[in-house]
This record gives structure tokens, sequence and C-alpha cells, in this order.
């Protein structure tokens, strides 16, 4: 058996693709299993509800030599434990390559689109696999996810192509309307703990050889999330001092103003993003303008920021 799964913590593209993409498996003779590596955020609760979907299972960990088939990720340090140990069979991403390794021979489709689910979108149409309505909701969906709606700089022409051939297929007439209650769930936080919010989107990466924490909440009502910023930088402190990380950056992404202000947790913190952005702090809020993403915007810049160290 394949083990199906996107990273930890995580998104609607994490959690739909490693469905669709363990059904197209099946579909090619391969047995796979989706799994989950975390819980679902608000989002994709509401995705999955609204497709009479239910949640992958939840995998924690795998006996070494398992096989295991990724998507929407591909570092070691966003993936299960030990997954040097497994035997990777498949990867299917939109991100850049990490410190990605295999035992096995290996099926790879990288492709700088805008979301897994179009490439897996790609997958079927060149396979000539109809993608049932049901699939194609969650496709769609983590599409518009991605991209928050092609706002996102990683908003490619295909995504936006697949959204339009997907919305025929799932029977949704008004793509604008849906995206907009995708983003009002996700923006639903009630109360949900500080340190829940952190961990909703949230990454770890290496720079200068020393492991960063990177959060980021997209969200259509920033005033709530930013009302909450002292618990929110208690949360990044101790999730720094638990993780022994150098640095935790947690960005507020205001998805219709398409706005960033992150969260300053330390003068490590505000150095970085000072330096590495020339951002402005004021009130321990760091203002980094219209970076919306952090694979293209964020994580690219901060790499650049340590290699010219
Ligand atoms: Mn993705």
């Amino acid at each position: 058996m394949t083990a199906v799964f996107g990273h930890l913590n995580p998104d609607t593209d994490a959690i739909t693709s490693a469905l669709v993409y363990a059904s197209f498996l099946r579909r090619t003779g391969v047995d796979a299993t989706a799994y989950r590596l975390g819980e679902p955020n608000l989002e994709t609760a509401f995705v999955l509800r609204g497709a009479g979907v239910d949640l992958p299972p939840l995998l924690t960990e795998l006996p070494a030599g398992s096989s295991v088939a990724l998507v929407d990720h591909n570092e070691s340090a966003q993936s299960l434990p030990g997954l040097h140990d497994l035997a990777v069979t498949h990867v299917v991403d939109h991100h850049k390559l990490g410190d990605l390794s295999t035992n096995v021979p290996v099926y790879l489709r990288f492709e700088p689109v805008g979301c897994t689910a179009t490439i897996l979108t790609k997958l079927h149409r060149e396979a000539n696999l109809p993608i049932e309505p049901t699939e194609a909701r969650l496709l769609l969906s983590a599409v518009l996810s991605d991209t928050l709606h092609f706002r996102s700089p990683t908003t490619t022409a295909e995504d936006r192509e697949v959204v339009a051939y997907l919305a025929q297929i799932a029977g949704i007439t008004d793509v604008s309307a849906y995206a907009g209650e995708m983003f009002a769930a996700k923006s639903d936080l009630g109360d949900t703990p500080a340190a829940t919010m952190l961990k909703m989107d949230y990454k770890v990466f290496e720079f200068g050889g020393r492991p960063y924490g990177l959060g980021v909440i997209e969200t259509t009502n920033p005033a709530y999330v930013l009302g909450r910023k002292a618990e929110l930088l208690e949360a990044m402190d101790a999730e720094k001092a638990a993780s022994d990380l150098a640095g935790v950056l947690l960005s507020v992404v205001d998805i219709l103003g398409e706005t960033n202000r992150t969260l300053v947790l330390s003068a490590t913190e505000e150095r970085l993003l000072t330096e590495a952005f020339g951002a402005t702090v004021t009130d321990g809020v760091a203002d980094l303008g219209h970076r919306i993403s952090r694979k293209k915007q964020i994580v690219p810049a901060l790499e650049a920021y340590f290699e010219s160290r």
C-alpha cells in the first residue's frame, strides 16, 4: 500500500490533493490511500462539508521502508517524521525542491503553477481519465485557496484555465461567490486558541543553516487577528523555545486588501524584517506591503538575504 499525503499543518490543497491523487493512483492500478498529517483548517472543513467528503485519516508515523506518495510538499521538515527512511515512490508538487532524496526509482512531477490541484487536473487530462464532479469541486477549491482566487502572484494562466474547466464539471456557476464563502469560513476564527492560529498555515524553513518558523494567517478580517496580537506573540515565543527555532514570523495576510502585516516577536525578527524586506515596524507589526505569497515573496527574499551575509 502507498500512503498519499500533503504537508504538516495541512491546507486545503494538501488535503484535497491527497484525496484526489490517491484516487487517481488507484485508477491507474496503484494500491493507494489518502492521509493527512494534521487537523484541517476552517476553510478545508468547509470545502469537505460542501463536497460531502470525509476527512482522510490522520497519519503520525509509518514503519521504515513504507511506500509513500507526497503531494504539495517535498521537504522533510514539512513531512512525516522519518521521511528519509521511507520509500518515496511519487511526488507531485509546486514548491521549490528542498532536501528530497529517494532510495527507490521515483515518479516526479513538479510545475511552477499556483496549486498542486492544477497539476493533478492536467494528469487526469493527459491520462484521459474523467474527473468526477465531487473531485472537480475539491480540486477547484484547492486552486482558489492556494491562489487566493487569482490574487496571489503565484497564479498562472493554467490555474485560471483549470478553474474554468473544473467549475463546469462541478456545476459551480458563480466561482467568485464560492471563493468568498471559502474565505469567510477560513476567517471565522471565533475563539480559536492563539497557538492553533499560529499553526494553521505554518512551515519550517532552513535559512543560513538554522530553522525558522513561518506562519501565515490569510483572512478577510485582519483587524480581528491583529486584535489578538499579544496572545499570538506569546504562542510564537512558546513555539520558538519548544522547537529551538532561530526565529518565528507570523504574517497576517488581508485576502481582499492584498496586504501583509507581520508580527514582530523580538529584536532578532525585527532585524530580519527590516534588513531583508526594508519593512517599517510600528507597534510590533512590520508592514510587508503587498507580499502576500510566502512561497514567492517571503521565502526567496529570506534566502537571498541569508546568502548575501
Ligand atoms: Mn499547494
